[in-house]
């Protein structure tokens, strides 16, 4: 047997007393292990305003729904300076941990670190981030401005990226991945990347529900001149924010938030004009929202009904083109068939449609010229000499599952899936696959395994997707083809069920729960398509902005998409990938991709939040809500594969590579002899040496980090007595 190895099941050593999750509030250290247990352990240090618990080294984190005293400067400086390990379970520590992972990793190791954070809608994960970025500036400390500015963008990301849903009053609508970029321990840029605007709801909202904040934000914010200015009358007037306005309470709390977001605009660097045409192209947005249409009375073709014919006329002032040119747009469709000019007119339908994707698309644009002008904000300034280090954070919509679920909810949904499936690929895919490798002895422990959701909807050619996208390519396809091919193709998949009842549709079975999907507008916002001539139209407005932001080559989504950047270069010599119009599925998935290609190469830090109760309420637990969060979450494996486990896997030449200065003697060899040499200068017990790599509990990490410190402070108090004896 190898010196310092016990068997397996070795508990941290701090463990014990304490109420339920053990003194240090680690679920990993838990003696009796039940639901029960588990739940109440939680449910007990939640109500005594603990809401950080770890579970090794992820950590727990239960929404308080009211502001604790957690956050200060003074709690901040106190995990920057803690002792590893001294101090409470707390989102900082997690930041703690990801910075200095980021500043120890050696060639050896996975070069990037990245925080996942998942959890359903209402969860906590926004706040996480920014508790988490706040730390992690506070940790860098150097170009004070860039650190500033990371932190300040994120009012304006909201306001236009967030809205009020039945299940959050700040919803994110978006998906968003932050790389921190940094330079030894300085942070030098940082790079935004966005999945999947819900443009849908610049049109629609259900109710209960508001459209995007900034458009409230504006009418509390603006005086009576600039509202005079932008056109813009009374709120309650406009249908795509008609009757969702609150009491003054919530006026001043916007009014508040106009400011905010005034300022991170300025300090981003937009200019003035820039920021007029912005909320000019809004008001734009909801002139255009009050159109409506009337059949022409002998032929087929619709017009603009009688009363609606100020807004076509404010809307094309506002956007700054011809209301004539507008028009057309809204009613027929122009083509040219060999030189020919052909004008086919719209049904109301159609023309309805057409005047609901214009607001899409320049409300999508909007935000994508946003997040394009964040990053020229932030984006690095570096030494070229120095290595260029990266910690990522991602914080995506929550699973979602409302009254009505329509292709947004799905994407969604799908996101969360995948976010699952790299926990278990990291947490019990990879661990216990390299037990087996090693030999290690060991009981399997099962968790729920989600592949063959995401095999429903991503497998090509017959996966959801591949099957929307084959039906989105027939004209003649409808929503009720489509589901037709679903239930043909997935009879008796046991994650899909065909729709009841009279509304079509069709429910899927996720790792979160049963969800029914609404067919109605599947194929139309996978295809997403632009109404044909509005590019014309705005590349030739007068308002400059509304100009460049269809000039730009901005993916039809109108969002910024990296992939979909390079794949439109690319296609400058590729005539195929120039002309195909890539549907918002395929292109989901797309981004998706190369999402999961990037956070598998990094090193994983994991926050799970919990949604304490469905009222948004502080100090409630309701314990079903819990614990359908727990078993989905998969949180009693988790526990027991880390109480159990060796979820530090280093191989022999990293660890000696990282830890060889333990030795205290120049050339240390990566080598397995110089490993155990190491291990046996410190005091760890609880390890396994296996063939290719050593096996660590979680807690071991802390336990070198504490030996290495002491060793740098040792070598200080050395280095002073030195200068002392020299002087
Ligand atoms: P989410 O990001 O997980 O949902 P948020 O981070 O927006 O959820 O949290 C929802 C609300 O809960 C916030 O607006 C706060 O009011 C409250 N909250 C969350 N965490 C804290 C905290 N640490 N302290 C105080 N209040 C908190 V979604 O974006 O919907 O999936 O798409
Ligand atoms: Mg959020």
């Amino acid at each position: 047997m190898v010196p310092g190895m016990v068997p397996p099941g070795e508990r941290r050593p701090r463990a014990g007393a304490g109420a339920g999750a053990g003194a240090g509030g680690d679920l990993a250290a838990l003696a009796e292990l039940d639901e029960a247990a588990l739940l109440g352990s939680l449910r007990e240090r939640f109500l005594r305003q603990q809401v950080y618990t770890d579970v090794g080294d992820i950590l727990i984190a239960m929404n308080p729904f009211q502001r604790l005293p957690l956050y200060g400067r003074e709690v901040s400086e106190r995990y920057r300076r803690h002792e590893k390990g001294a101090l409470p379970p707390h989102i900082f520590a997690v930041a703690d941990r990801a910075y200095h992972a980021m500043l120890g990793c050696r060639a050896a190791a996975p070069r990037g670190q990245c925080v996942v954070i998942s959890g359903e809608s209402g969860a906590g994960k926004t706040e996480s981030t920014k508790l988490l970025l706040q730390h992690i500036m506070n940790l860098c400390k150097g170009n004070s401005q860039l650190e500033q500015q990371i932190l300040q963008v994120n009012p304006l990301l909201e306001a236009f990226g967030n809205a009020q849903t039945v299940m959050n009053d700040n919803s994110s609508r978006f998906g968003k991945y932050i790389q921190l970029r940094f330079q030894k321990n300085t942070v030098r840029g940082a790079k935004l990347s966005e999945y999947l605007l819900e443009k849908s709801r610049v049109v629609q909202q259900d109710t209960g529900e508001r459209n995007f904040h900034i458009f409230y934000y504006m009418f509390a914010g603006l005086s009576s001149e600039e509202k005079e200015m932008y056109g813009l009358l009374d709120p309650s007037l406009y249908r795509y924010i008609s009757g969702r306005f609150g009491t003054e309470d919530v006026a001043q709390h916007w009014k508040h938030k106009y400011q905010e977001v005034c300022n991170a605009l300025d300090m981003v660097g937009f200019q003035e004009q820039e920021q007029v045409d912005m909320q000019a192209i809004l008001a734009g947005v909801l002139s255009l929202g009050n159109v409506t249409f009337e059949p022409q009375e002998n032929n087929g073709s619709v017009k603009v009904s009688e009363a609606s014919q100020g807004w076509l006329k404010a809307a094309a002032g506002q956007f700054g083109v011809q209301e004539d040119e507008l028009l057309k747009c809204l009613i027929c469709t122009m083509s040219v068939t060999r030189g020919e000019q052909i004008q086919r007119f719209h049904t109301r339908q159609q023309a309805e449609d057409a005047r609901d994707s214009i607001a899409k698309v320049a409300y999508g644009r909007v935000f994508g010229w946003i997040v394009s002008k964040i990053n020229e904000l932030l984006a690095e300034n570096v030494d070229p000499e120095v290595e260029l280090r990266e910690i990522g954070i991602l914080d995506i919509f929550g699973f979602e599952n409302f009254a009505v679920n329509r292709f947004e909810q799905l994407c969604i949904n799908l996101a969360n899936e995948q976010l699952q499936h790299f926990f278990n690929h990291h947490i019990f895919q990879l661990e216990q696959a390299a037990y087996r490798e090693e030999e290690l002895p060991w009981e399997t422990i099962k968790f729920s395994n989600n592949e063959p959701i995401l095999d429903l909807l991503l497998a090509k050619p017959l996966g959801l997707l591949s099957l929307l996208d084959e039906q989105s390519a027939f004209p003649q396809a409808t929503d009720k083809t489509f589901v037709d091919k679903l239930n043909s193709s997935f009879k008796g998949n046991l994650h899909f069920q065909p729709g009841r009842g009279r509304v079509l549709g069709f429910s899927i079975v996720h790792y979160a729960g049963n969800v029914q999907y609404t067919a109605g507008g599947f194929l139309e916002k996978n295809r997403d398509t632009l109404p044909a001539n509005i590019r014309g139209l705005f590349i030739n407005s007068v308002t400059p902005l509304l100009s460049v932001l269809f000039t730009a080559t901005i993916s039809r989504t109108g969002t910024l998409m990296p992939h979909v950047k390079a794949k439109v270069i690319r296609g400058a010599d590729d005539k195929f990938n120039s002309t195909r119009k890539q549907s918002v599925g395929a292109q989901f998935r797309h981004s998706l991709m190369v999402l999961m290609e990037r956070m598998y190469s990094a090193n994983p830090h994991f926050v799970r939040c919990i949604k304490p109760n469905s009222r948004k309420e502080p100090g409630v637990v309701d314990s079903q809500v819990v614990l359908q969060q727990l078993r989905y979450n998969g949180l009693l494996e988790t526990i027991r594969i880390r109480r159990d486990g060796f979820s530090w896997r280093p191989s022999f030449e990293e660890f000696a590579e990282r830890y060889g200065i333990l030795l205290v003697k120049p050339d240390v060899s990566l080598t397995k002899e110089s490993c155990l040499e190491i291990l046996q200068s410190t005091e760890l017990t609880g390890w396994i040496c296996g063939k290719s790599r050593l096996f660590f509990k979680y807690w071991h990490k802390e336990q070198l980090a504490k030996c290495v410190e002491q060793l740098e402070r040792a070598a200080v108090v050395i280095q002073k007595a030195f200068r002392g004896f020299s002087c």
